[in-house]
């Protein structure tokens, strides 16, 4: 296994054990997590593999065989991408937890800039290992939580909890619903393949600028907006055309978005149990327009990706994750598949864009430790 033989060579001893995460892709509830709101995300098999040894003293020395080798004496030396596995540490000590220092090897192969959360994999990857390493006996759910405070107060990026929570407890073959103002979670099967469908990955190849500090202002103008209507998150607004009578501009275009993609979540789960599978293109729709037109995250990519796969064929579409840029997601049945590869990219073409690049997503396992074949 490449991290092994990386981890021998650069520490001169074999690793203690061996961790893995995913990243992960959203099906339907987007920008609900911070509402307190539904989710529906499943794990995609790819993401990053973790090779670890505790220390006796408090020293991080992290080597990524895709981004570079940084050395953590004191927390504040970290920058970069080592300030998700750095935030972990911290969390966790934080907590008054008995975490030392440690010698790590990362391997990751989730697509750079896609958007599938790979900070959220490498932060989780790290955050399994230390629970092993140093006995610490916390639950899945216990680590996505110190994961989702390692990205919020230690690398300064206010996200919700959906893909620390899809690293930590996502199931192969399954979708997970997750609550997340009480944390209740449920897999969910899914399997297209079963309908002759397919999850097509859409990635754009970019991300504006902007894709930071819009999100901060999103969460922001939700907030605000729950203030003004009394409740404590927009997940309580229960009478939705009395709520928008009290509110104007931007903080009723978001308030409209995020209490319609929770309904739009329930809806796709019924329409799950219920086998009707094929039908849940509808939704897919509605929500990429909500997230275009009400709650502004799209951008003409995202929206080239999602036309163009219709007109190809596609049952449904829609941008994932915090838009700006990263991927579409498109339903398609596995005969359409060239067809609607060939009708985006056409459209990118056209445009003189980049190109985009196309994945297949099945529902992957979650975190978990490996052994030295990589099972
Ligand atoms: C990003 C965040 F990290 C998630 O917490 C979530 O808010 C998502 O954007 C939008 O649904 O991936």
């Amino acid at each position: 296994m490449r991290v092994l033989d990386a981890f021998s060579e650069t520490y001169d001893k074999s690793p203690e054990g061996i961790w893995y995460a995913p990243g992960r892709v959203n099906l339907i509830g987007e920008h609900t997590d911070y509402n307190d709101g539904l989710v529906l995300p499943f794990a995609v098999p790819w993401g990053v593999t973790l090779a670890a040894s505790p220390r006796e003293d408090t020293t991080i020395r992290l080597r990524s065989l895709q981004t570079g080798t940084q050395t953590v004496t004191t927390l504040e030396d970290a920058h970069g991408w080592a300030r998700y596995p750095t935030g972990v540490f911290w969390a966790l000590r934080r907590d008054g937890l008995p975490v030392r220092g440690a010698d790590i090897v990362i391997d990751g192969d989730i697509p750079e800039g896609a958007g599938l959360s790979s900070s959220a994999a490498l932060e989780v990857a790290t955050a399994v290992a230390l629970n092993d390493l140093y006995a610490l006996a916390l639950d899945p759910l216990d680590l996505a939580r110190i994961c989702q405070l390692a990205e919020n107060d230690f690398a300064g990026a206010p996200c919700g909890i959906m893909d620390q929570a899809t690293a930590a407890l996502a199931r192969e073959g399954h979708a997970l619903l997750l609550d997340c103002r009480s944390l209740a979670s449920r897999q969910i099967p899914f399997d297209l393949a079963a309908h002759g469908l397919e999850l097509l990955i859409i990635n754009t190849n970019v991300r504006h600028a902007v894709a930071d500090g819009q999100y901060a202002r999103r969460r922001q103008e939700c907030e605000n907006a729950a203030k003004r209507l009394g409740v404590p998150a927009l997940r309580d607004v229960t009478d939705l055309a009395a709520a928008l009578n009290r509110l104007d501009g931007e903080e009723r275009k978001r308030t409209q978005h995020v209490v319609t993609e929770n309904h739009r979540v329930e809806a796709l789960i019924g329409l799950l149990r219920a086998g009707a599978v094929t039908e849940i293109g509808a939704l897919l729709n509605a929500s990429h327009l909500s997230l275009r037109d009400q709650f502004e995250v799209s951008c003409p990519e995202l929206d080239v990706a999602v036309e163009s796969a219709l007109r190809g064929g596609a049952r449904g579409a829609r941008m994932t994750g915090g838009g700006f840029g990263g991927s579409a997601i498109a339903l398609v049945a596995t005969e359409r598949a060239d067809s609607v590869r060939t009708s985006v990219a056409a459209a990118y073409a056209e445009r003189g864009w980049r190109a985009p690049t196309f994945l297949t997503a099945t529902p992957a396992g979650g975190a978990r430790r490996l052994d030295t074949h990589g099972q």
